[in-house]
């Protein structure tokens, strides 16, 4: 395989409230360094991969909520992480809770390239939960503590890679994927935080794995991309993660999953002429699309509103 990129993803086992930033950067170094080891030119971490999923918790103060978010990146604690980046010529996609400097929040990932870069940057667009406090053992707040992201679904280029990124519950929804195909992507990174209990219905805990899965390889195949997704895993603060982190070809075939909830190494060498054969037959848009057709996907009817509670 002559056009191939080795990819690398980077599952992280628990962060308990209380552990350090410096302790968690330390974790991600001996990720990276481990990733590079073994040959690997892009490494994805988790949404949120610098504290424990805090909007599981009701936090009433802002001043509180904002320990949780970085004002700057790199940071102080994310500086180590950057430089050794540049020392191993290695690119990694990290999750994060963003404050800007005029004072709005969002659930980020970024984008780092081998000289310890930021080219790119996504905030997150379909934040899953609610903003009021739910008589639940778990919360799901990003509604509470993140602004809907504004930087849309863009692609960019990274050691000749059209690279695409977007965050845990956007990836249940198809949309993500086809505009960001649309915008030329080949390979998308994504970062996830899943907790196996579902806090509104007794759900089988086995379909949370299930759906994961559905809904990378559906969307790998339907729109020839590469994904890598990072899961936070394992039992942070009392809530149990799913692990299942996994890289999926654009055949829509797992080529690569952790089998543990802890800090975990995958790869796969991607060879990324496959997804071209599939963008260039079954699913090539200039020749098969029927846009003219599909008004409703972004009509802006609420469509099927319960007052249920939300996911
Ligand atoms: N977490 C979950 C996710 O989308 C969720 C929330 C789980 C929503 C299961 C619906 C069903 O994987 C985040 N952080 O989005």
């Amino acid at each position: 395989m002559t056009n191939s990129t080795t990819l690398a993803v980077a599952q992280l086992g628990p962060i308990n409230s209380g552990e350090s930033r410096e302790s968690v950067v330390s974790r991600l170094c001996a990720l990276l360094q481990g990733a590079a080891d073994a040959g690997a030119n892009i490494v994805t971490f988790p949404e949120l991969a610098l504290t424990t999923f805090f909007p599981r918790t009701w936090v009433e103060e802002q001043e509180d909520i904002d320990q949780f978010f970085e004002s700057s990146m790199p940071s102080p604690a994310t500086q180590p992480l950057f430089d050794l980046a540049q020392q191993l010529n290695i690119s990694f996609y990290l999750g994060y809770a963003e404050l800007t400097e005029d004072g709005r929040r969002f659930n980020t990932s970024i984008l780092v390239n081998g000289e310890g870069r930021i080219v790119g940057k996504y905030r997150k667009i379909h934040l899953p939960g609610h903003s009021d406090r739910k008589d639940a053992p778990f919360q799901h707040l990003e509604k509470r503590y993140f602004e809907i992201g504004d930087l849309g679904f863009p692609v960019f280029t990274d050691r000749g890679r059209r690279i695409s990124m977007c965050l845990c519950n956007d990836r249940r929804w198809p949309e993500t994927f086809r505009v960001a195909s649309l915008n030329g992507a080949e390979l998308m990174l994504l970062g996830y935080n899943t907790p196996v209990h579902n806090i509104h219905w007794q759900e089988p805990e086995h379909l949370r794995m299930f759906h994961h899965r559905l809904s990378l390889q559906a969307a790998a195949y339907q729109n020839s991309l590469w994904i890598c997704a990072a899961g936070k895993a394992g039992e942070e603060d009392g809530s149990v993660l799913i692990g299942g982190s996994c890289i999926v070809s654009p055949a829509g075939e797992i080529v690569a999953q952790t089998t543990s909830t802890g800090d975990e190494l995958i790869f796969a060498i991607a060879d990324f002429d496959l997804g071209e054969h599939f963008r260039r037959n079954i699913f090539n848009f200039a020749a098969h699309r029927r846009p003219e057709f599909y008004g409703a996907i972004t009509d802006p009817r609420p469509g099927r509103v319960t007052d249920a509670d939300v996911e």
